[in-house]
């Protein structure tokens, strides 16, 4: 696994943006999620979730909105010789109180496809630090 262990807040998954401002300060972090599927820590699920709440705030929050990145797949030659093939897959469901809340997809990079029921596949790979072809804006 590249980058460490995730969860991490790091600038590994920020598309193309810059990960340092002219000072040299760290900027344009992001919630780095990753796993590898092949080693088996994860079972047979292949998959990991996450849950974010607005709680405290007297109640339904709105605009809410942020960038998933790298939502990609293995290159080619990866895929050739079968050396450990895989698609990112993501599903972003939105909850106010228990009625589900559809979310919007907006500027998807070319690398992402959207399958519709709020779910994202990688169609190409992205490079994870120099382009945005795996970047979807998810929103309201
Ligand atoms: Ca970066
Ligand atoms: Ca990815
Ligand atoms: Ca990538």
């Amino acid at each position: 696994m590249s980058g460490g262990l995730t969860p991490a807040i790091d600038q590994i998954l920020n598309g193309s943006q810059p990960d340092f401002d002219a000072l040299g300060n760290p900027i344009n972090r992001s919630l780095h999620l990753q796993i590898d599927t092949k080693d088996g820590q994860y079972g047979n699920n292949n998959s990991l979730g996450l849950n974010v709440g607005f709680n405290g705030y007297g109640g339904a929050v709105q605009n809410v909105g942020f960038s998933l990145y790298d939502i990609d797949r293995s290159d080619k030659l990866a895929r050739l010789n079968n050396f450990s093939p895989w698609q990112d897959r993501v599903k972003v469901v939105g909850y106010k109180g228990t009625t589900v809340v559809n979310a919007l997809f907006s500027n998807l990079g070319q690398n992402v496809a959207n399958l519709g029921n709020g779910v994202l596949q990688g169609t190409g790979s992205s490079d994870n630090e120099k382009d945005d072809t795996g970047n979807v804006w998810v929103h309201q």
